[in-house]
């Protein structure tokens, strides 16, 4: 820890580098909000007996792009969008195609797990290095994604036996694409003091447990989160 707050006062938010490197993570995660509220709204009407909690989520998602945008504003960045969409075309196009074809598994696991982990892992990072504004504000976003990744885990732990190899089909179409993304996106999170290998602990951790609250065995987790990091 003190070595965190030694790191956090050497941060110079103001800096060129630091504001250049935001833009782009703070579009990121904008995008990924506006999408997270879509993709809820695609599977309100994928699960129709969910439909009253899934919008009350994807509300949520639209409260936590505003809280972003704000971030971004309050640090004089302007996000650069269409890095961030096209950051997340291939999970988009998966979740687009698997929706259209009625794969509310493949949904599920593209938006409520690996999206949820990687949001939670890259806020749990951030959290503790970023400016005290956007800590405020990511602090009460984070809390709420847990709920989300919950979902998930609670529908698709009743539908184990079902989903069982639609997720793991699902799980090796979309995890390389995690671990591309990550890489994408090294440096800058570098920039603002969140480390590549600290991203990949966390999310691995909240994706194991996750796959274990749904049912899967620990060789089975084992197997399943490591998929395409090698590559
Ligand atoms: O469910 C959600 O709210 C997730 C979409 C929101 C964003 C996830 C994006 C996190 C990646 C940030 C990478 C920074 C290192
Ligand atoms: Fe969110
Ligand atoms: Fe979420
Ligand atoms: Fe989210």
């Amino acid at each position: 820890m003190q070595q965190v707050l030694d790191q956090v006062e050497k941060i110079d938010f103001q800096s060129e580098i630091y504001k250049d490197a935001y833009s782009r993570i703070n579009a990121i995660v904008i995008e990924g909000e506006q999408e997270a509220h879509e993709n809820y709204i695609t599977l309100a009407k994928l699960l129709p007996a969910h439909e009253e909690e899934l919008i009350r989520l994807s509300k949520m998602e639209s409260r936590h792009k505003k809280g972003f945008e704000a971030c971004g504003r309050n640090l004089k960045v302007t996000p650069d969008l269409e890095f961030a969409k096209e950051f997340f075309s291939g999970l988009h196009e998966n979740f687009q195609t698997a929706a259209k074809e009625g794969k509310v598994v493949t949904c599920l696991l593209i938006q409520s797990l690996i999206i949820e982990c990687f949001a939670i892992a890259a806020y749990n990072i951030y959290i503790p290095v970023a400016d005290d504004f956007a800590r405020k504000i990511t602090e009460g976003v984070v809390k709420e994604e847990y709920s989300h990744l919950n979902f998930g885990e609670v529908w698709l732990q009743k539908n184990f036996a079902d989903s069982q190899a639609e997720l793991e089909a699902a799980n090796r179409q979309n995890l390389p694409l995690v671990w591309k993304m990550l890489n994408q996106v090294a440096d800058d999170a570098k920039v603002l003091a969140m480390e590549k290998d600290a991203l990949i602990e966390d999310f691995m951790i909240q994706y194991g447990e996750a796959l274990s609250n749904i049912g899967f065995t620990t060789r089975d987790i084992m197997r399943l989160s490591a998929y395409g990091l090698a590559t």
